[in-house]
């Protein structure tokens, strides 16, 4: 076992084995039934292949037998840091089935989100493309490689230069031990509760359950042809359904290389896409780009978008605009993920973030005391199941807070819950901003700002905004000349920060407000500068 992990107690394990959640089977040895049952089908799509599931399980079993004929053994982690495209799914593959474990960073982090996740992960390999939309990935795997030595390895898509091109790592297929369903089957990122991101192991039973229990809540099967716009790393179009749920049911994946309606419109028209998923802001970027782009949309069935809070104004417009059905989706990389049904009614669909996945999701919605509140108040969500985490990757003392003593993960977000069971999402106690689905720490880039000469004190705030939910605002008690946004961000922007995380405002105050124990009051800071810019 995976040392770092916590695993599920025995019971129940047991209980999620009985119960058929966890039914025995790897990632790797799911792909083999489909390419059994129906070789021929098309698997994956992107830009420059098209493979079917013969060619995508066999290129996974070259590669499994390449990876392992360079040293990378079960339990090895690598560093897998590819965008939308077709090899990324067939290294996952050939990881599930040699045993060594994923860690999937997203296309947008940088220097120093790598090295962390390079350092925590004890990672020894690290799979990149050459260049991603203008950025050469083969400097930041020098650049990281300087800092992290135990990373033997950088395997490239594409023009390796000095390192090994992934195509070359291939070999004939052998028989490999293979890993056991509860072994750990990738590790993925937090959104992050305080400081830097934590991994999240998910082993092969639970994230099977995940794939395939979503697979079926959001109505998928051989005929579904699914359209990955979101990055691929990330759970929701990962596994929820997304391209594992889609590959565990005979469909077919195709990869966008964004998630512009110009990529994804253009391939849903040529590939007859049926379901997709976005992040709210995408979902209005899509909405307006329908209304004149002129192309064809007609074989979409299903929109699912979650991943931050959907306006019921934007809910109301999909069915009329794209002509299709909308589920909502609340989720988590640590597990527990809630989904409106078919069967639910419209207003539901509209209002609501859907309900829990399993039967045997338990969930707490407490209070500040950690009581549970009266049923219909808010309060914040705590959960545990059989496909939600008992334990960050390596974060001993972490996880002590993370999770209640009786093994219930405190998600940080508020929430209340109808009687249908239905969840609505109405904000969150953990200081995190969500910046329309992308995540930003704020004590992460807290820090990193407070590096910086010029900068005394900073209380990085979420301000409202229109079109992506939430926006980043950095409250800056100035050292000398106040620094501006430019130079604070290309500050950011040099310690290799991810462009996401990068304040979209600066305000330099004399002073913040602070709670009676001293600490900034950050709600009230984020009305101090809704009076400034609103007056
Ligand atoms: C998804 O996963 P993460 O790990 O990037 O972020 C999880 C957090 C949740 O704790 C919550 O704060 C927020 O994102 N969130 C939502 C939401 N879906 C996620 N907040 C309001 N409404 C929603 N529908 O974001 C994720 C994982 C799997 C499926 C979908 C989303």
């Amino acid at each position: 076992m995976l040392d770092g992990f916590t695993p599920w107690p025995e019971d129940l394990a047991a209980r999620y084995r009985e119960l058929g959640y966890w039914q025995g089977r790897t990632l790797g040895s799911v792909l083999r039934e489909r390419a059994l049952s129906a070789p021929e089908r098309t698997a994956v799509v992107d830009g420059a292949h098209r493979w079917t599931y013969r060619e995508l399980d066999l290129r996974a079993d070259r590669l499994a037998a390449g990876l392992h004929l360079r040293g990378i053994a079960p339990g090895d982690r690598v560093l897998v840091h590819l965008p939308n495209a077709a090899e990324f799914v067939s290294l996952c593959f050939a990881l599930f089935r040699l045993g060594a474990v994923p860690v999937l960073a997203l296309p947008a982090h940088r220097e120093t989100e790598i090295t962390h996740l390079a350092r925590l992960s004890g990672a020894v390999a690290y799979v990149i493309p050459d260049r991603c939309l203008g950025f050469d990935h083969r400097e930041l795997a020098r650049a990281v490689r300087a800092r992290q030595p135990g990373l033997r390895e950088v395997l490239v898509v594409g023009e390796p230069e000095e390192f090994t091109a992934l195509a070359e790592v291939d070999a004939e297929p052998m028989p490999l031990p293979g890993p056991e369903p509860s072994d750990v089957a990738l590790l993925l990122l937090s959104g992050g509760t305080t400081g830097v991101p934590k991994l999240i192991p998910r082993t092969h039973d639970d994230y099977l359950y995940n794939a395939t229990a979503s697979a079926e809540t959001a109505g998928l099967d051989a005929g579904t042809r699914y359209l990955a716009a979101l990055p691929v790393a990330h759970n929701f179009p990962l596994a929820c359904p997304g391209v594992l749920g889609t590959l565990a049911v005979g469909g077919t994946v195709v990869l966008s290389p964004t998630p512009s309606p110009e990529d994804a419109f253009r391939l849903i028209e040529r590939e007859r896409v049926t379901v997709t998923a976005l992040v709210p802001p995408l979902a209005l970027l899509w909405l307006e780009a329908a209304e004149w782009a002129g192309a064809d949309l007609s074989s979409l069935e299903l929109l699912q978008v979650g991943g931050a809070r959907l306006k019921e104004g934007t809910a109301q417009l999909v069915g009329p605009v794209l002509g299709c059905r909308l589920q909502q989706v609340f989720g988590m990389a640590e597990g527990l993920l809630n989904f409106t049904r078919p069967e639910d009614p419209e207003r539901l669909v509209r209002s609501t973030q859907g309900r829990p996945l399993a039967e045997h999701d338990e969930l707490r919605i407490v209070g500040a005391d950690d009581r549970e509140v009266a049923p219909g108040e808010v309060g914040e969500l705590l959960t545990r199941g059989p496909y939600t985490l008992r334990g960050y990757y390596r974060a001993e003392e972490h996880n002590r807070s993370a999770f209640t003593v009786d093994g219930f993960y405190r998600s940080g977000d508020l929430v209340r819950q109808l009687p249908s069971g239905h969840l609505v999402v109405e904000g969150r106690v953990k200081d995190v901003i969500n910046r329309g689905g992308d995540k930003i720490p704020v004590e992460e880039v807290e820090n990193h700002l407070l590096a910086h000469p010029a900068v005394h004190d900073v209380a990085l705030v979420g301000l409202p905004d229109e079109a992506l939910g939430e926006r980043s605002c950095a409250c800056v008690i100035a050292h000398g000349a106040p620094p501006g946004r430019a130079e604070l961000n290309a500050h950011l922007t040099a310690l290799g920060l991810a462009a996401f995380k990068l304040p979209d405002r600066v305000v330099v105050l004399e002073d913040f407000p602070r709670t009676a124990l001293g600490k900034v009051n950050k709600s009230e800071l984020a009305s101090v500068i809704e009076e400034l810019t609103h007056g």
